[in-house]
């Protein structure tokens, strides 16, 4: 958390600093929309944390001896619908991966394929907004492969996660990436933390680990991925259900 803090430290100092830059771009400020867009928080964050690490850029990873006792789990712990109880008693050989939307070739991956799969496996920190954070091994396949596999169009955007817990009635945990994250070496679709099968409480079977955004973005028990060209048209169109909700930003940067 003490990053975060520092990192967050360092937007605010850059903020202050950069008052004298944005001066000079007097004639496109005068532009109100360009105005509106620039200062609103969001893009704001998401500017200024370009300016200073490239989204390419890798989270820190860290060492065998530096992994949390405990990962905890936090929002749902058991998704306990009646089709996630008959995923579970079949040990998830009934559960598929479903990935749609634009994408020249739908795919329909059972854990097996995933597993199949190239994998990747990383030793990384999650930070939650509620104040907490730990560090876990992660294994799972790297997103931009299966993404490759579907055929992902050059129109895709966004990648829309479906999850198979319900917050509300109808309405399933969601979280949405752009296609920077989404081919970002350390997104992965992960199936195992510290070398066991995903826990129920932590996302099993499959859970999105996106390292370089913070825990609400990281979606746990996923069903289905889609690949949209505008968040508008999905569910309450702010890319995510804390960001339709909770105003949490979608862009979630640390
Ligand atoms: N499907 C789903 N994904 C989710 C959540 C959730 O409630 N449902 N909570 C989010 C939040 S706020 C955090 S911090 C992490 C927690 O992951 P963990 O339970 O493995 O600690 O999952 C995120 N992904
Ligand atoms: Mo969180």
């Amino acid at each position: 958390m003490s990053q975060l803090f520092t990192r967050r430290a360092a937007l605010g100092g850059l903020a202050l600093g950069s008052a004298g830059l944005l001066t000079g771009c007097d004639r496109l400020a005068a532009n109100e929309d360009f105005r509106r867009l620039l200062f609103s928080a969001e893009n704001f964050n998401k500017w200024a944390q370009r300016a200073l690490t490239a989204r390419d850029a890798l989270a820190p990873e860290f060492r065998p001896d530096q992994v949390s006792p405990i990962f905890r789990s936090n929002g749902t712990r058991n998704p306990n619908t009646d089709a996630y109880k008959a995923f579970w008693r079949t040990g998830f050989d009934s559960w598929r991966l479903r990935v749609d939307g634009l994408v020249t070739r739908p795919l329909s991956l059972s854990l097996a394929d995933l597993r199949a799969m190239p994998h990747r496996e990383q030793i990384t920190r999650h930070d939650c907004v509620e104040g907490w954070s730990a560090i876990a091994r992660w294994r799972g396949v790297p997103l931009a492969h299966v993404l490759r596999a579907a055929g992902l169009r050059d129109s895709a955007r966004f990648l829309v996660f479906h999850c198979a817990d319900l917050m509300r009635a109808d309405q399933p945990y969601y979280e949405s990436i752009d296609r920077v994250d989404a081919f970002h070496p350390q997104t992965i679709l992960a199936y195992a933390l510290n070398d066991r099968p995903l826990p129920v409480a932590n996302g099993a079977p499959l859970r999105l680990r996106v390292e370089r955004q913070l825990g609400y973005k990281h979606a746990k028990y996923v069903l289905r991925v889609q690949a949209v060209d505008s968040l508008a048209g999905v569910y309450g169109g702010k890319g995510g259900f804390w960001e339709d909700y909770a105003g949490y930003e979608a862009y979630a940067g640390i």
